[in-house]
C-alpha cells in the first residue's frame, strides 16, 4: 500500500514506479508479443484455464473476447486461437487466479484502497461478494444480494423524478443484458443511459448518420482484404486492434497500399510480423505503412482539405478522378461543398496540418489512383471540439471518390469495447428514437418516457448540482474514463446511491455516494447457468456481425450473479406493478432474444441465426447505397477548418493508451513499442521543446491545464523525449484526466475532447 494513506486519492496516487526509456520499436507483434502474453498468463492466471480459455476465445462455439470490437473472420479461423497479446492479458484480467472476498474490504478502509495504484487495484483479485458502504462508514461490508437490490429499490422509489437516477453502461456487455437493462430504465421512467460510446465513438455516429443514414461503419473484413487503399487515420492498432493488422497484411498481400496520419510513428503501424504465422516470423514481417503522415494534433480537418483541393485540381487538369456519375446519382449538396473547398486556403490547410506539400501531393497520388479506397479511424478523429467535422470530412473525401457502397470501400470507424455497438444496436442510449420507444412499448405494454435523457458530459453535471442522485453503472469505470477527474469525483461524492456492477476493484468503487454498492458479476469466461439451464449471450462487432458467446469455466465464487439476472432482481425490487416479466426473462435468455426480435429490426429469426457458427450480419443499406438520410442520398457536408488558439507558452497534449492497458484498467507498467518501461506518469515531448523550455530527459515536471478561467493540475510526471510534431505532447489516459475540462467537448456529439487539451508545463 502507497504511503498517503492519509487522503482519498480521486487522482490515481501520483507516485513514480521507476521508468527505463528507450529509443520506440519500429515494427511490431512477432514473438515478443507472444512472450509477452505468456508472461501475463504465467503471472495471473491458473495455467489450465489458461490453455482452455485459448482454444476457444474468439472460435464459432466459443466467447468473444471481452478485449476490442474488431470482427472475426467469417470462415477460417486461426487453428491457434483467433487471439492477440491483448486479448490475452484481457482474459488474463477477467480470470485472475487471486481473488477479492470480503475480508480485503473489512481490512482496509476506502481511504487506504484509493492509496493503490489502478494497477493494484486490477490486481487484487476477481470480486466475489456483494459488498456495502452505509453512510458514514470507513468500510465496505458484506451484504445479501436480496437486501442490496431492497436498498436499490428504495432509493430509486423515493427520488423526486426518475430522471434523478442514471443508469451507465460500460461497452463489454452482452446484447441480452443490455436490452433488459434499457428495459427496465425505461419501464422505471427515464433515458438517462449515458454510456460509453459518448466519450468514445459519438462524433462517428452523428457523423454517419447524417451523412450517410447509419451511425456505423459500412464495410466487412473481406472489404479491408480486398481494398486498394487503406487510410488509417488517428488509430493506434498495433495496441488496440492487433487481430486488425492480419486484416492489413492480407490487404497488402492483395497488392493494396496503405496510408498512416497520425502524431506519432505508432510501431504496429510501420512494420508488422504475424505471431500466427511461422513463416512471416522468420522473414521478420512487412511494411505496413506506405505514406506516413506525421499530421499535427487535430490536423486532419487541415489534411483532409488539402488533400480535397488537390484531387480538385488534378480533375480538373487532367479529369477522372472525381466520380461524377456516382456524384450525381447517389449524394446530395455537391455543389456547396465544392464552393467551401474552392475558398480553403491550401497554404492555411498545410500550415494547421504540419505537413509539407509534397507529402500532400503523395496522398493524392495514391488517393486518384485507386477505385477501392476505405477510411479506418479511432479516437485520434473522435475526441475532439470538431469530432463530427472531423469524420463528415472523412466522408467527403470517400463521396468525392465514389468509394462507398462498393466492394473494398467505404467508412471503418474502429470501436472500442467489445460489445459497445451492440449496447447502442440494443437501445442504450440517452436520445433513443420514437420509432424504438413505440415498439418498446407495444411489444412489453409499457410507456417509455420520450424527453431524451443524459449522456456522460451532461450526466457528470447534473450529479455535481445534485439534480442526479442515483448512479447505476453497468460495467466500466466511470470516475476514472470521465474527464475532470476532481470534478467528477465530487459528482458522484453528491449523490445518495452509488451502485456498481464490477468483476474488478476500480477506483470508482472508493470515490463514492454517501451509500455504496459494489455488485460481482460473471464475465464473458464463465458459464452462466440460470433456471431453464445453461445460458449463451450474443455481441455485435466493428462491423456488424451478430455472434453468440458463451464462457467455458466455471465462475470463480458461487455469489455471483449474472447482468441479466442483476436487471431482473432490480427490476422486480423497484417495479411494483411492471407488465414485464422479469423472472422469465433472465431465466432463459432465448425469451429476451424473442422480445429484441420483435422490437429491433435486423433481428429476425435471433435465436435461430445467432446459433449458427459464426453468426449473422445484421443490415447495413449503405452497402447497397441506400442512404436513410433527410435528404435520401449521401451528403456531402460543408466543413470549417478549425480555429486553433494556442499560447506562446502553452502545448496541445493527447491522452492516449500505453500498450498496457485497456482503458482503465492497467495489465502493466510497460509501453513497449514506444520505448517506456516501468513507467505511467510521462509526458512525451518534442526535443526541440525540451530544449525551449530547459527540460532534460526523464526530469519531473507538473502539467496544468487552462480553461475558462480555471486552472487544474496534475503532478509529477517524466518528460519522455519523443518524436511528435512541435508543441505537441502525449499522456496517458487515465492519469491526466483531471486536465480535460468537463466542459470542453465535441459540438453535437458531446464527446469529452481527450484528444485536444491545451497545457503547461512547469518543472517541478
Ligand atoms: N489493448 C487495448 N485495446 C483497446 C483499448 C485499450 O485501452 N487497450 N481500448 C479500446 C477502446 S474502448 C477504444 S475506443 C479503442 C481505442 O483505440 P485508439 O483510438 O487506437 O486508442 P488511443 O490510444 O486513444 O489512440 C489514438 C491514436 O490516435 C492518435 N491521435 C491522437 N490525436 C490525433 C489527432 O488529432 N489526429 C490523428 N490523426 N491522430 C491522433 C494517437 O497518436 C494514437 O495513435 O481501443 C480499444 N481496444
Ligand atoms: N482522457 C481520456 N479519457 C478517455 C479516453 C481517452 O482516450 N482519453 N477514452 C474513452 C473511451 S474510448 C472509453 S470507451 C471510455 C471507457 O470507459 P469505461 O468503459 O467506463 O471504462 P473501462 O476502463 O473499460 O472499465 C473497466 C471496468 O469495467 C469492469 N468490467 C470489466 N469487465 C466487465 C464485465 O464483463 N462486466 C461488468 N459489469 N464489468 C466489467 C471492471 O470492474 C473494470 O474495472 O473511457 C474514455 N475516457
Ligand atoms: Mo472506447
Amino acid at each position: 500500500m502507497s504511503e498517503s494513506k492519509d487522503k482519498l486519492h480521486i487522482q490515481p496516487p501520483a507516485e513514480f514506479t521507476g521508468i527505463s526509456s528507450k529509443k520506440p520499436k519500429k515494427k511490431s507483434v512477432g514473438k515478443a508479443a507472444i512472450f509477452s502474453a505468456v508472461n501475463q498468463v504465467s503471472k495471473y492466471m491458473k495455467a489450465d484455464e489458461a490453455w482452455k480459455l485459448s482454444q476457444s476465445m474468439n472460435q464459432k462455439d466459443g466467447f468473444d473476447c471481452p478485449g476490442c470490437a474488431w470482427p472475426d473472420p467469417d470462415d477460417d479461423r486461426s487453428k491457434l486461437g483467433e487471439y492477440c497479446e491483448n486479448g490475452i492479458k484481457a482474459i488474463a484480467e477477467e480470470r485472475s487466479k487471486k481473488l477479492l472476498g470480503p475480508e480485503f474490504f473489512t481490512q482496509h478502509s476506502v481511504q487506504e484502497i484509493s492509496a493503490l495504484s489502478d494497477f493494484e487495484m486490477g490486481k487484487s483479485g476477481r470480486l466475489t461478494h456483494p459488498m456495502y458502504l452505509p453512510k458514514g462508514a470507513t468500510h465496505y461490508q458484506p451484504i445479501e444480494w436480496s437486501e442490496a437490490f431492497q436498498l436499490i429499490g428504495k432509493h430509486l422509489n423515493r427520488l423526486a423524478s426518475p430522471n434523478e437516477a442514471l443508469f451507465y453502461t460500460s461497452g463489454r456487455t452482452s446484447n441480452e443484458a443490455a436490452y433488459l437493462y434499457q428495459l427496465f430504465a425505461r419501464n422505471y421512467g427515464t433515458n438517462n443511459l449515458p454510456d460509453c460510446s459518448n466519450m468514445c465513438h459519438e462524433s462517428s455516429g452523428v457523423a454517419l448518420s447524417e451523412t450517410l443514414g447509419i451511425g456505423k461503419g459500412s464495410v466487412t473484413l473481406e472489404d479491408i482484404h480486398e481494398s486498394e487503399l487503406l487510410i488509417i487515420m488517428g488509430q493506434n492498432p498495433g495496441t488496440n486492434h492487433p487481430r486488425m493488422l492480419s486484416a492489413v497484411q492480407k490487404c497488402k498481400e492483395n497488392g493494396g497500399k496503405v496510408i498512416t496520419v497520425n502524431p506519432l510513428p505508432e510501431a504496429g503501424l510501420l512494420r508488422y510480423t504475424d505471431p500466427q504465422s511461422v513463416k512471416r516470423m522468420v522473414t521478420n514481417g512487412i511494411n505496413i505503412t506506405d505514406l506516413f503522415l506525421p499530421v499535427r494534433i487535430n490536423g486532419d480537418v487541415a489534411f483532409l482539405k488539402a488533400l480535397m483541393i488537390k484531387l480538385l485540381q488534378m480533375d480538373e487538369t487532367q479529369g477522372d478522378v472525381i466520380d461524377h456519375d456516382f456524384i450525381k446519382i447517389h449524394t446530395s449538396e455537391y455543389d456547396d461543398f465544392i464552393q467551401g473547398l474552392k475558398e480553403a486556403d491550401l497554404q492555411e490547410c498545410l500550415v494547421q496540418s504540419g505537413l509539407s506539400e509534397d507529402k500532400i501531393n503523395a496522398a493524392a497520388e495514391l488517393v486518384a489512383k485507386k477505385e477501392k479506397i476505405i477510411v479506418c479511424w479511432a479516437m485520434g478523429l473522435t475526441q475532439h471540439v470538431n469530432g463530427v467535422d472531423n469524420i463528415k470530412e472523412v466522408v467527403n473525401l470517400l463521396l468525392m471518390r465514389g468509394a462507398i457502397g462498393k466492394p473494398g470501400a467505404g467508412t471503418c470507424p474502429v470501436r472500442g469495447h467489445s460489445n459497445v455497438q451492440g449496447d447502442r444496436t440494443m437501445g442504450i442510449w440517452e436520445a433513443p428514437k420514437t420509432a424504438f420507444l413505440d415498439k418498446l412499448d407495444e411489444v412489453h405494454g409499457i410507456k417509455s418516457p420520450r424527453d431524451h435523457g443524459l449522456a456522460v458530459v451532461p450526466a457528470i453535471k447534473a450529479m455535481h448540482e445534485g439534480k442526479a442522485k442515483v448512479f447505476f453503472a453497468m460495467g466500466g469505470n466511470f470516475l476514472s474514463a470521465t474527464p475532470d477527474t476532481e470534478y467528477t469525483g465530487k459528482a458522484l461524492q453528491n449523490c445518495e446511491l452509488t451502485v456498481h456492477v464490477s468483476t474488478k476493484l476500480n477506483r470508482s468503487h472508493v470515490i463514492h455516494g454517501k451509500e455504496a454498492l459494489i455488485l460481482p458479476c460473471l464475465g464473458r469466461t464463465d458459464f452462466d447457468i440460470q433456471p431453464s439451464g445453461e445460458q449463451f449471450v450474443s455481441c455485435e462487432n466493428s462491423m456488424g456481425v451478430v455472434q453468440s458467446s458463451k464462457g467455458t469455466l466455471p465462475p470463480p465464487s458461487n455469489h455471483l450473479l449474472s447482468e441479466t439476472r442483476i436487471v431482473a432482481e432490480m427490476a422486480k425490487a423497484t417495479l411494483l406493478n411492471s407488465p414485464v416479466d422479469w423472472e422469465s426473462l433472465a431465466s432463459n435468455y432465448n425469451l429476451i432474444r424473442d422480445a429484441i426480435e420483435q422490437v429491433i429490426p435486423g433481428f429476425e429469426h435471433f435465436n435461430e441465426k445467432v446459433k449458427k457458427p459464426g453468426g449473422f450480419y445484421l443490415p447495413n443499406g449503405v452497402k447497397d447505397r441506400m442512404f436513410n438520410t433527410k435528404t435520401g442520398k449521401a451528403r456531402f457536408s460543408h466543413v470549417n477548418l478549425p480555429i486553433h488558439q494556442q499560447k506562446e507558452d502553452e502545448y496541445v497534449m493527447m491522452t492516449i493508451r500505453s500498450h498496457d492497458q485497456f482503458n482503465t484498467t492497467i495489465y502493466g507498467l510497460d509501453d513497449r513499442y514506444r520505448g517506456i518501461h516501468n513507467e505511467r506518469r510521462v509526458v512525451l515531448m518534442n526535443e526541440e521543446d525540451m530544449v525551449k523550455e530547459g527540460l532534460a530527459k526523464h526530469d519531473v515536471v507538473n502539467l496544468s491545464s487552462h480553461y475558462d478561467g480555471e486552472e487544474r493540475l496534475a503532478e509529477k510526471f517524466l518528460v519522455v523525449p519523443y518524436e511528435i510534431p512541435p508543441t505537441n505532447v502525449a499522456t496517458y489516459f487515465p492519469e491526466a484526466n483531471v486536465l480535460v475540462p468537463v466542459n470542453l467537448f465535441a459540438k453535437k456529439s458531446l464527446t469529452p475532447a481527450s484528444k485536444r487539451v491545451l497545457i503547461k508545463i512547469a518543472k517541478a
